[in-house]
């Protein structure tokens, strides 16, 4: 497995914010230089959004990716990843999406957490109604920066922010609420079409245990997580290709939505 110099850490991350600003595609790294491991593939990501961070963007919490079997078996890959969600990412429940600049964006639904105190080392199932502000439904864009939204590596999808793009928060309960998390259905809509569909187990076999583990992530490289961080759990479902003139909704039984319409 190659090991990455600070050289080539610095000019992955370089190409990859200007694909995401420039709106084009490149070729996965892994498919040329091989595999490269997952501590290199978060200096790649981290350096990506220093560079964000220099053209102003701020940091307001983080998404996991690969939380449940169908995006793992829809990716092609098993372990579930953290990546870095910033201001300008965040779309407002029901503001128009526009496909134009996007190279390939996908919808899925997602369970987001906001979470009321600074969180660091490890964090238990039952924690989490304590320290989140609140839980509700989201929507996340994805849009890799890879030709086809098709990388050869977990470390690629690693570099690129994990496909990151947009999100949506939706309606929300307060963290307190008592539910049966890993019962309740989660939808996907398009127009008033179910699309795709699963139950909270589908995520890490209890919605909350995607908070958990990143939290674990965050203090594995050295991080915690700040007061009133946004967390997106990872999709339950598939994500699906969007397209013009779609409403697009998430929906989870007994805490409501999140919508977006698709727009050319
Ligand atoms: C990776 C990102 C995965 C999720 O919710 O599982 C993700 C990808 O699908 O390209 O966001
Ligand atoms: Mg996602």
């Amino acid at each position: 497995m190659t090991k990455l110099t600070p050289a080539q850490i610095s000019e992955m991350a370089k190409t990859l914010h200007r694909a995401r600003c420039e709106k084009f595609e490149v070729e996965p790294f892994s498919k040329e230089m091989g595999t490269y491991d997952l501590e290199d593939a978060y200096k790649v990501q981290a350096e990506g959004i220093n560079l964000r961070i220099e053209s102003g963007e701020k940091i307001i919490g983080y998404k996991m990716g690969l939380t449940s079997k169908a995006k793992m078996e829809q990716m092609g890959l098993h372990t579930p990843i953290f990546g870095v969600l910033t201001n300008v990412m965040h779309l407002e429940n029901h503001a128009p999406f526009s496909l134009t600049p996007f190279l390939h964006p996908k919808a899925e639904p997602e369970i987001y957490f906001i979470t009321n105190q600074d969180l660091s080392g490890s964090l238990s199932l039952e924690d989490v109604p304590r320290v989140c502000e609140k839980i509700g439904v989201a929507l996340e864009i994805l849009d890799s920066r890879y030709k086809g939204f098709k990388y050869f590596s977990l470390p690629d999808v690693i570099a690129d922010n994990a496909s990151s793009s947009h999100f949506v928060l939706g309606d929300s309960v307060p963290g307190s609420t008592v539910l049966d998390w890993p019962q309740l259905k989660i939808d996907l809509l398009s127009n008033t079409e179910i699309v795709e569909s699963a139950t909270g187990d589908a995520i890490l076999g209890h919605p909350f245990l995607s908070l958990c583990s990143l939290v674990e992530l965050l203090a594995q490289n050295g991080k915690s997580l700040p007061k009133g961080s946004v967390v997106l759990a990872g999709a339950a479902t598939i994500a699906t290709a969007l397209q013009a003139e779609q409403i697009i909704k998430g929906q989870l039984q007994n805490v409501g939505s999140a919508v977006f319409p698709v727009v050319p």
